[in-house]
């Protein structure tokens, strides 16, 4: 029975393999059947087939996800890295890793938080006052946008853990800022960026005594904590944050949840969920009793049937702002609960039953939430919501006194999609593709009649697959811009269980690549890809041509600011100057030397070493470390460190060069001389 699939499969492969023969990439072809005889080549791969257990099925998906060797792939997915604190940059189809961009965790193959002064310098900038965080819960990565499309500038990600945010320039996929958020303890909602990158937002998780750096008990909860919404400008430069130019809204207690940007229909405004509107703050426990008092927090959080979806319009808070209508809180110009509502740039509507995903349609009209415990997504239409906004259509409002937008007149549609609904990401055929943690499966389904092809009826379930297992966040190519791609979808799963060879209790996530089939077809699922590096939660997948990373750095560049180091130097001006115990070195990098080779200073020196990639070639990095003193970095082409230490530690250090870089990489090395205090007393 297989064979008679298998045959027609075989002649399609032949086809494909016969084009790359022809031309010419085969001229090497040792297989003993690569001469041009098509049988040979159909009988060879149906040999392996056989030899490896593999169905058609098997066969269609491995074309299907293969990149040939030396050829790129047509889309690259940026990874969150979870509690890594990173950044992975993934190919698609092929799922092979391309880089990990370090962003709140040191990271020693880029130098980064090792000695240089790049990821030294960029690291500090996210410590709260009096803190030294040295990792991150990365969750939602950011793409800039142009127009409500991917352009390929930035990156911003959000740290789950603190109130941090990271920015990575893609021109070398470093992060050139982290930033600790003041009025946001731990970040949840965002990171997303406004249709023109005007803005990154995240919002607060939990929320925190206000004013910031006071404390208050639980009992004050509903009076003194509170969440806030930041609005941190981007410079169009060079895609920095700019906090002078940023603000905040203060937001109710609630728990504030994942968050979406308008955009066409509804740019302007941005949306997050929450849950625990109950305030709950979980159980005390008694000491005496040894037991708790009252409910959990996951119980206290769950009771209400409906929690509330947050809707901001931030171009006129832009203008609340330039009219002065804000307090300085924590250094930060926050417009008050009360303004806002005074000034109707706050909303609230009722979404069911503890809710988590919000995503913004590609035409921005709808807005569909999910409720962990209720089996539908529930889907708004904005140009409901703006005639309910305009007409005062309020079901109520908040203990805060924001008004509740009354939840039937803005409603489009329930569809019931399964069991513990999250996320939805959306192609450009008016489908829906929503993850479903509980039942582990990926449903589609249509939205309103406005953005629906192919005949289907709108808001109805249309398709599911299965994945595996538990999937969270899940995202289609192009997915968060105003045209989606119809092609792919990765489910980003949280269990792998049975799906790899055993490696210990701690199992890898799973990425799964699905194929959408123009959006027409059923869901097929392609390929795994387990993660071993960390958990991500969610993915922005672009299309690679809009990248345009450097392929080297201009001699002499500063690789924070992007402009000419101001220790740059070029051979034969290195240099070694002595002012007191303060040494300053000015060293080049070259295959396969350092100059000076070596370097002697007095114990309690303070040292500067100043290090210059003077290679102009395609990835001819090289690293610097020396022993026992911490300091390791990847001076890549073109690139200047600078290091300043106390060379605290007297005796004969090893340096040497951590990347292969040639043939005589080996050699690359020196002496780091530091003559212990004693015999420099002795000398004197
Ligand atoms: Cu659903 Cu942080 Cu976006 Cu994880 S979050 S899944
Ligand atoms: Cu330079 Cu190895």
């Amino acid at each position: 029975m297989k064979r008679q699939y298998l045959v027609p499969l075989l002649a399609l492969l032949v086809l494909v393999l016969g084009g790359v023969f022809a031309a010419g990439a085969c001229g090497d072809d040792d297989g003993g059947n690569g001469d041009g005889n098509g049988n040979g080549v159909s009988s060879d791969l149906d040999d392996i087939a056989a030899a490896r257990g593999l169905t058609p099925e098997d066969m269609k998906h491995a074309l299907q996800q293969f990149v040939p060797p030396g050829e790129y792939d047509d889309y690259v997915m940026f990874a969150s890295g979870g509690h890594s604190g990173q950044v992975f940059v993934i190919g698609m189809p092929s799922m092979r890793i391309l880089k990990v961009i370090a962003a709140f965790t040191p990271e020693p193959w880029q130098g980064y938080g090792y000695g240089a002064d790049w990821g030294d310098t960029v690291l500090a900038g996210g410590n709260p006052e009096g803190v030294e965080l040295t990792w991150g819960d990365t969750h939602h990565p950011a793409l800039s946008e142009t127009a409500g499309d991917y352009d390929g500038r930035w990156l911003y990600v959000n740290d789950r853990a603190n109130g941090r945010v990271a920015m990575v320039d893609l021109q070398d996929m470093r992060t050139k800022q982290v930033l600790a958020i003041p009025n946001i303890q731990t970040s949840h909602g965002g990171l997303f960026v406004t249709p023109d990158s005007e803005y990154a937002m995240i919002t607060s998780k939990f929320p925190m005594p206000w004013p910031p750096g006071t404390y208050a008990g639980s009992d004050e909860y509903a009076d003194v904590y509170r969440g806030a919404s930041a609005w941190l400008k981007i410079d169009q430069t060079n895609g920095r944050i700019n906090m002078d130019e940023s603000f905040q809204l203060e937001l109710p207690p609630y728990t504030q949840d994942l968050a979406d940007a308008g955009k066409l229909v509804s740019a302007g405004w941005g949306f997050f969920g929450s849950f625990n509107t109950e305030l709950s703050v979980g159980a005390d426990f008694d000491e005496a009793l040894s037991e708790p008092i009252g409910d959990p927090m996951e119980a206290g959080a769950s009771r209400n049937n409906f929690d509330y979806l947050h809707l901001i319009n931030w171009k006129a808070a832009e203008q609340l702002i330039a009219d002065g209508k804000y307090e300085m809180i924590g250094g930060q110009r926050v417009i008050r609960i009360e303004t806002a509502v005074e000034e109707g740039i706050l909303y609230l509507i009722p979404e069911p039953k503890s809710p988590h995903g919000i995503d913004v349609s590609p035409t921005g009209r709808y807005l569909v939430v999910s409720g962990k415990l209720d089996p539908h997504v529930t889907i708004f239409d904005f140009e409901k919501v703006e005639a309910a906004i305009a007409a005062e259509d309020f079901e109520g409002f908040d203990d805060y006194g924001i008004p509740i937008l009354n939840y039937d007149s803005v409603l489009a549609a329930q569809v019931e999609v399964g069991a513990g609904p999250l996320h939805t990401q959306f192609d450009s055929k008016g489908h829906g593709y929503t993850s479903l943690f509980l039942e582990s499966a990926v449903a589609k389904f249509t939205l309103g009649d406005d953005v629906v092809t192919g005949g289907e009826a709108p808001f109805e379930l249309v398709d599911k697959i299965s994945v595996h297992y538990n999937i969270g966040h899940l995202a289609t190519a192009e997915g968060d811009t105003v045209t989606p791609d119809d092609n792919y979808l990765v489910a980003l799963n949280k269990w792998s269980i049975d799906r790899f060879a055993p490696i210990g209790p701690l199992h890898p996530q799973n990425f799964q690549l699905i194929d959408l089939v123009d959006g027409e077809g059923p869901m097929d699922l392609i390929a795994d890809m387990p993660i071993g590096i960390g958990e991500p939660h969610y993915v922005q997948i672009m299309k690679a041509d809009k990248l345009s990373a450097l392929e080297l750095y201009a001699a002499g560049t500063d690789a924070l600011t992007m402009d000419t180091h101001p220790e740059a130097i070029d051979a034969g001006e290195e240099k070694v100057e002595r002012d007191g115990n303060n040494v300053t070195v000015w060293m080049t990098a070259v295959r396969s030397h350092f100059t000076p080779d070596i370097v002697r200073v007095k114990e309690g020196d303070n040292v500067t070493l100043h290090i210059t990639n003077i290679e102009q070639t395609r990835d001819a990095t090289h690293g610097f470390a020396i022993a026992h003193y911490n300091i390791q970095a990847s001076l890549e082409p073109g690139e200047v460190a600078t290091f300043e230490f106390v060379a605290d530690k007297s005796g004969a250090y090893n340096f040497y060069c951590t990347e292969f870089c040639s043939a005589l990489h080996l050699e690359m090395a020196g002496w780091f001389l530091v003559e212990p205090s004693d015999a420099v007393a002795a000398l004197d």
